[in-house]
C-alpha cells in the first residue's frame, strides 16, 4: 500500500467488514503506482467524520473518492454531497438481499449529485480502482500510456482465449 507518497485516491467503506469484499479496487491502483489511502466511516453511524473527511478531501490532495458501503448504502451519495471530487460508488454484496439493496441506494441519485456507480462483485471492486487511474490519467500522460498498454495486453490476452477455444472445440 502506498503510504510515502500523497495520497491521489481515497478509499472509504462502510466498516471494514467490507474490506475483504473490495480489497480488488487497491491492487488495482497498485498496479499503476497510484497512490492512495483507505479509511472505514460510516454514513449513518460517523457522519460527521464522513462530512469532514470529504469536505476537506480537495485541500488534502485527493482527486478521486472511491466510496464502497453495502446494504442501506448512502456512503457515496454522502460523500458526493460535500465534494466536487468526482465520487465512483461500489455497491458491497450483501448476505440478506445479495446486494441489490446496496446497488439501488448507491446508482439511484438524485439528479445534481452524480455518483459513478460500479458493479456489485464481479468486476466492481476492481473497476472501481481502474475507473480511477482513468479518470487521474486524463491529466497525466504516463499513467495514460501505462493504460493503453493494458488495453493492449487485454486485446492479446481474449486474442489468446479465442485461440485456445477454438483449437478445443477444433472448429
Ligand atoms: C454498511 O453496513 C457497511 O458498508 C457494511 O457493508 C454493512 C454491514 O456493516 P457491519 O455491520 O459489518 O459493520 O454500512
Amino acid at each position: 500500500m502506498s503510504t510515502s507518497q500523497t495520497p491521489l485516491v481515497g478509499i472509504i467503506m462502510g466498516s471494514d467488514s467490507d474490506w475483504p469484499k473490495i480489497k480488488a479496487i487497491a491492487t488495482a491502483l497498485e498496479e499503476f503506482d497510484v497512490p492512495f489511502e483507505v479509511n472505514v466511516m460510516s454514513a449513518h453511524r460517523t457522519p460527521e467524520v464522513v462530512s469532514e473527511y470529504t469536505g476537506s478531501a480537495i485541500e488534502r490532495g485527493l482527486k478521486v473518492i472511491v466510496a464502497a458501503a453495502g446494504g442501506a448504502a448512502h456512503l457515496a451519495g454522502v460523500a458526493a454531497a460535500h465534494t466536487t471530487l468526482p465520487v465512483i460508488g461500489l455497491p458491497v454484496p450483501t448476505p440478506d438481499l445479495g446486494g441489490l439493496d446496496s446497488l439501488l441506494s448507491t446508482v439511484q441519485m438524485p439528479g445534481d449529485v452524480p455518483v459513478a456507480t460500479v458493479a456489485v462483485g464481479m468486476g466492481g471492486p476492481r473497476n472501481a480502482g481502474l475507473l480511477a487511474v482513468q479518470i487521474l490519467a486524463i491529466a497525466d500522460p504516463s499513467l495514460q500510456e501505462k493504460l493503453q498498454a493494458f488495453k493492449n495486453q487485454l486485446t492479446k490476452k481474449i486474442a489468446e482465449k479465442n485461440e485456445k477455444l477454438r483449437q478445443s472445440l477444433q472448429v
